[in-house]
């Protein structure tokens, strides 16, 4: 009976988490090294929702004579990508361009749900004042550190509703890793409590009747004493 309980327990708790596990997944952080050949790129794509704020960041590593050698980066959409890949000229969306980098780091909050591809590439493709690429040092090859971080919406509820005010006041740009140290104690703590509450209410519930025998043995005992 108790152990059937611990687990009833138990399923109730896992069953919150994995309710709450994707409301509060605020942020999906994506960390990747590459190594991105002569005359190549590499791209990871996204679905991506309106009002999710994007940060993306690429660092390139220095090659084996201590250099870093310039690549492009791209963000689009599907239709542009498509474009991209058949080296046929393209537009990127947000404006997310940078050619010619070792490093770029920039966050914007996306309009339109779709599917995004964030493309790095060693590649002279259709577009001038891009990086061409040269293969005389490590046969080419660039390392790249991609750093990707999607933010949800602060509040996607309905009700209230009114405020957006801000315009765009909410962006906050480099907010720390901090953040991530929030997310999991918090709905950890959520569901705990919300554990103690089903216990609480269960045990009251099973409790009353023991505590009521309890009373009567103790007045029993207490009666048995005062006869004897
Ligand atoms: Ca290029
Ligand atoms: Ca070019």
């Amino acid at each position: 009976m108790a152990l059937a309980r611990k687990f009833a327990f138990l399923l109730c708790f896992m069953m919150l988490l994995s309710v709450l596990g994707p409301v509060n997944a605020e942020d999906d952080i994506d960390e990747r090294e590459r190594t991105i050949n002569f005359h190549q790129w590499y791209e990871d794509d996204y679905d991506l929702e309106a009002n999710q704020t994007v940060t993306l960041s690429v660092q390139v590593e220095e090659n084996s004579t201590g250099w870093k050698r310039p690549i492009d980066v791209y963000f689009m959409n599907e239709t542009e990508f498509e474009k991209y890949e058949l080296n046929q000229s393209f537009n990127v969306s947000y404006n997310i361009i940078s050619q010619n980098t070792t490093g770029f780091n920039k966050t914007f909050r996306i309009d339109t749900e779709e599917k995004y591809h964030y493309v790095v590439d060693n590649w002279d493709n259709n577009r001038s004042n891009d990086a061409i690429p040269n293969g005389s040092i490590d046969n080419g090859e660039v390392d790249v550190k991609v750093w990707v971080r999607i933010q949800d919406a602060p509040d996607n509820g309905g009700g209230g509703g009114g405020g957006g005010g801000g315009g765009g006041g909410t962006t906050n740009p480099e907010t720390g890793e901090n953040d991530d140290a929030e997310i999991d104690p918090m709905y950890f703590l959520i569901g705990l409590v919300v554990m103690i509450i089903i216990v609480a209410i269960i045990g009251a519930k099973r409790g009353g009747g023991e505590a009521e025998i309890d009373d009567t043995k103790q007045d029993e005992q207490l009666s048995g004493v005062r006869i004897g």
